[in-house]
C-alpha cells in the first residue's frame, strides 16, 4: 500500500499561509454549527442512552428509513433494508473491495478517477484498468472496447467504478444516455457497477439526472451516498445502497471491520433529516459554491497562460486543468507550495500514473478572495515553468525568429 497523495497534502495545507485548492473540503464557513448544537442537545436529552450505545452493524433503523425515503424521492425504490450506514463512503468502498475482490481481479475505473477509490481497491490487490474520460465522463464505446479486449485475453472485470455526477477529480457528468448505455454494457459483460455519488445534490446549473441505481433493472449496481459534502465530513456518516443479496454480504464484512458506525453521529444525522434542515442547508451551500466556482472559472480565464485548458463543471467541487504536455505537475508542486498555493497532481488520479500535465483544483474550501489570488500564484508558477522550458537550449517550443512558438 502507498500513502494517499490527498491525505499527505492535507497536512501541508494546514499551514494557514497556503491557499489550498488541494483537498476536496467543504467550506468550513458554511457548517451549520448552531443547528448541530441544538440537535446535539436534543439527541442527548431525548435519546442519550441509545445514542451513546453500540448500534446494529446495519445502522440506526430510523436513520436508514429516513435515508431510504430521501433516496426514493430521488427516483429509487428501496427500503431501509437496502441501506447500510458506513463510516464515510470511503468505508463503503473498502467494504466493497473486501467483499468482492480477490487478488488479481480487474476493476474498471475512469482515467482520471477518485484516488481514494483506487487506493481502497488496490489494498485488495486488484488491477485497475482506466478508461479515458471526455467532457461527458466515461465513453461507453471505449468501455465496450476495453471489456471486449479484456475478455479476449481471458479477463472478466468484477467491478466498474463510476462517479457519475461532477466527478472527482474532473468535474464532468455522465449524461442520461451514457448512463443507460453503460448499464447495458455492464449487463452484457456481467460487471457490478459501483456508483459513487457524493456530489449530485451540489448542482449549480442544468437539470438533475437519474442515478444509475434508479434505472438499473437488474440489481447490478451498488450506490454510495454520504453526508460529507452536503453536511459535514467530520460526522463520518454515509450509506451504501445495495440489492438485498449483496447487502447481506456487505453487512457481514462490516461486522468484522468496525462492528458499527458512530451511533451518536447517526442520531445527529437522523435529526438533521427529520427536522427538514438538510434541503435548506444544501440550497445555502449551493449558492456559496456556485459563486466560488464562477470565481475560479473567471480567475482561470484571467490568469492562466495560453496552452492551458480546464473543465467547466455544472456542480460539485472540482475543476480539472490540463497544462502543456511538457509540464509535470508532480515536479511543479514544490514550487507551487513555495509560492503558497496547493493543488493535487494529475498522476494521483490515474491508475497508470499518466495525467502528469494535469491538476485538480478544488474551489469550495478557499474564500473568494483567496481563489483569485491563489489562481494568480498558480498561473505565475506555471508561467515560470513555461519560461524555463522555452529557455532550454533543445526546446522544441522555443520561439522562432518571428516570436512564434510552434509545436505546442
Ligand atoms: N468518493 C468520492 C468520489 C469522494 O470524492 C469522496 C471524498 N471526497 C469519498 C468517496 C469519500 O467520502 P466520505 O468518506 O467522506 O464519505
Ligand atoms: O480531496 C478529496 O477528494 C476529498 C477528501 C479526501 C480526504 O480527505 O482524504
Amino acid at each position: 500500500m502507498k500513502a494517499s497523495e490527498i491525505r499527505e497534502l492535507l497536512k501541508v495545507t494546514q499551514n494557514k499561509e497556503i491557499i489550498s485548492f488541494a483537498g476536496g473540503l467543504p467550506s468550513p464557513k458554511a457548517f451549520p454549527i448552531e443547528d448541530i448544537r441544538n440537535i446535539c442537545n436534543k439527541v442527548l436529552t431525548e435519546d442519550g442512552e441509545a445514542a451513546l450505545q453500540y448500534c446494529a452493524t446495519e445502522g440506526v433503523t430510523k436513520l436508514r428509513e429516513a435515508i431510504a425515503q430521501r433516496m426514493n424521492v430521488k427516483g429509487m425504490d428501496v427500503t431501509y433494508k437496502n441501506i447500510l450506514v458506513t463510516t464515510g463512503s470511503q468505508q463503503g468502498l473498502d467494504l466493497i473491495g473486501k467483499t468482492f475482490l480477490n487478488t488479481g481481479d480487474t476493476v474498471i475505473v475512469g482515467a482520471p478517477t477518485y484516488l481514494g477509490g483506487t487506493n481502497a481497491f488496490n489494498s485488495y490487490r486488484a488491477k485497475m484498468e482506466g478508461i479515458k474520460l471526455d467532457d461527458d465522463g466515461m465513453n461507453p464505446d471505449l468501455l465496450a472496447d476495453k471489456l471486449r479486449s479484456l475478455n479476449l485475453h481471458g479477463s472478466n472485470p468484477k467491478l466498474l467504478y463510476i462517479i457519475p455526477s461532477f466527478q472527482n477529480p474532473s468535474g464532468v457528468t455522465l449524461p442520461a444516455n451514457r448512463r443507460k448505455k453503460i448499464l447495458d454494457i455492464a449487463h452484457e459483460y456481467d460487471v457490478l457497477i459501483i456508483e459513487d455519488n457524493p456530489y449530485s445534490e451540489l448542482r449549480y446549473d442544468g437539470t438533475p439526472l437519474d442515478s444509475i441505481y434508479s434505472i438499473d433493472k437488474e440489481n447490478r449496481t451498488i450506490y454510495l451516498g454520504t453526508f460529507s459534502k452536503v453536511l459535514s465530513p467530520g460526522l463520518r456518516i454515509a450509506w451504501t445502497i445495495a440489492p438485498r443479496e449483496l447487502m447481506n454480504k456487505l453487512i457481514i464484512t462490516k461486522q468484522a471491520s468496525d462492528l458499527c458506525s458512530n451511533t451518536f453521529g447517526q442520531y445527529m444525522a437522523y435529526e438533521y433529516l427529520a427536522q427538514g434542515l438538510i434541503d435548506t442547508h444544501i440550497e445555502k451551500i449551493k449558492t456559496i459554491y456556485r459563486e466560488k466556482r464562477d470565481a475560479m472559472l473567471t480567475a482561470l480565464d484571467k490568469h492562466f497562460p495560453e496552452g492551458t485548458t480546464w473543465t467547466k463543471p455544472e456542480g460539485g467541487m472540482f475543476i480539472w486543468a490540463t497544462l502543456p504536455e511538457y509540464i509535470d505537475t508532480g515536479l511543479m508542486i514544490e514550487k507551487a507550495i513555495e509560492n503558497k498555493v496547493a493543488y493535487v497532481i494529475g498522476a494521483a488520479f490515474h491508475a497508470d500514473r499518466s495525467g502528469k500535465n494535469c491538476m485538480r483544483l478544488n474551489y469550495t474550501y478557499a474564500s473568494l478572495d483567496q481563489i483569485d489570488l491563489g489562481i494568480k500564484k498558480l498561473a505565475d508558477t506555471i508561467k515560470d515553468e513555461i519560461k524555463a522550458h522555452e529557455q532550454k537550449p533543445d526546446s522544441q517550443y522555443k520561439p522562432d525568429e518571428n516570436g512564434l512558438i510552434t509545436g505546442v
